[in-house]
């Protein structure tokens, strides 16, 4: 295949991943018409109808890797999301980024209210675990609680949410690269990284090196996709990401701009890249999507 022929397979495979996604959620979403409406009308608001869907994709790509059902994907490719809206959601709330547009749309507290927004998030978490918990995931019972085991941890104080209390404590402060890292190891990087874990063991069981493999990939394209984040945030329109630009500087957050450049951020984002692929080297040709997911998500202009 050509480069080009390539790149249409590739764009040709999300455009068909995200829409079954939407499809997905949609129909496992509570109905809007369903007690308390208000509440499912906005939870629909937060989920339906924006997003990359970048770790619906992870997942989807990983689980190839492992020869899974792409059923079995779908749901854990919807409990991602569903996680990942509601961590926007919150993310959003006044005592915290306090932003009003999201997906190019106001954000869900601006468009209902701060207490439905709040529930929002509560009601999409909780759903993401009631979807790993209701559908066969994996042959064996002890994977699918392992499954559950790993979203909890990667959402948690360990995890995504921690992150985000490191960020929040981290405003007008200079931190290190290390420190940084730290920090989005855990507030972006740990979703990323369960959506390819989860993917993947919804599929034939893995040997442990090659877990580890994934894993360190996962890793990578986690730190990578917050690298360009914040070259994004600094150097891309508010019209073009859909969400407020300038936000970091404007709320004295460090980021790897700040501390690297501008030109400093996007070598490193590079390196990750080329980490990232040289991780899959094990997997011989399998993991095509994979790496070109790593490409989408450092070459992405929003
Ligand atoms: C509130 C517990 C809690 C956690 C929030 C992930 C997060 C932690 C906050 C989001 C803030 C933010 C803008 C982080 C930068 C990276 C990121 C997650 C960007 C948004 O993800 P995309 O680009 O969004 O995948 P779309 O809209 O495409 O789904």
């Amino acid at each position: 295949m050509t480069t080009n022929q390539h790149g249409r397979d590739f764009a040709a495979w999300t455009g068909a991943i995200q829409a079954r996604v939407e499809a997905a959620l949609g129909r496992l979403l509570p109905a809007p018409d369903i007690v308390p409406q208000r509440l499912h009308q906005a939870m629909r608001y937060a989920v339906l109808g924006g997003g990359k869907r970048v770790r619906p994709l992870l997942a989807f790509a990983a689980g190839e890797v492992a020869g899974a059902d792409a059923s079995r994907v779908e749901i854990v490719a919807c409990a991602v999301e569903c996680i990942h809206a509601y961590s926007l959601v919150h993310d959003d709330l006044p005592c915290m980024d306090d932003d009003v547009l999201r997906r190019g749309r106001p954000t869900c507290h601006v468009e209902y209210d701060e207490a439905t927004a709040l529930l929002v998030g509560d009601s999409l978490q909780a759903l993401a675990f009631q979807l790993l918990a209701e559908y066969r995931l994996a042959e064996d019972a002890a994977v699918q609680l392992e499954m559950l085991r790993m979203l909890a941890a990667a959402c948690g104080s360990r995890g995504m949410a921690g992150g985000q209390a490191i960020d929040l404590g981290s405003v007008g402060k200079a931190l290190t690269l290390a420190e940084l890292e730290h920090m989005h190891i855990h507030k972006t990087g740990a979703l990323i990284r369960v959506s390819v874990a989860l993917g993947a063991r919804c599929g034939a069981a893995l040997s442990r090196q090659e877990l580890e493999n994934l894993d360190r990939y996962a890793k990578l394209v986690g730190l990578a996709f917050q690298v360009v984040d914040d070259v994004l945030d600094c150097e891309a329109s508010t019209a073009t990401l859909g969400k407020t630009a300038g936000k970091d500087a404007a709320a004295r957050k460090p980021t790897y701009v700040t501390v690297l450049g501008a030109a400093g951020a996007r070598a490193l984002a590079e390196e990750l890249r080329a980490d990232a692929h040289a991780a899959l080297s094990g997997f011989g040709a399998k993991p095509g999507r994979l790496a070109a997911l790593a490409d989408f998500v450092v070459l992405r202009k929003f």
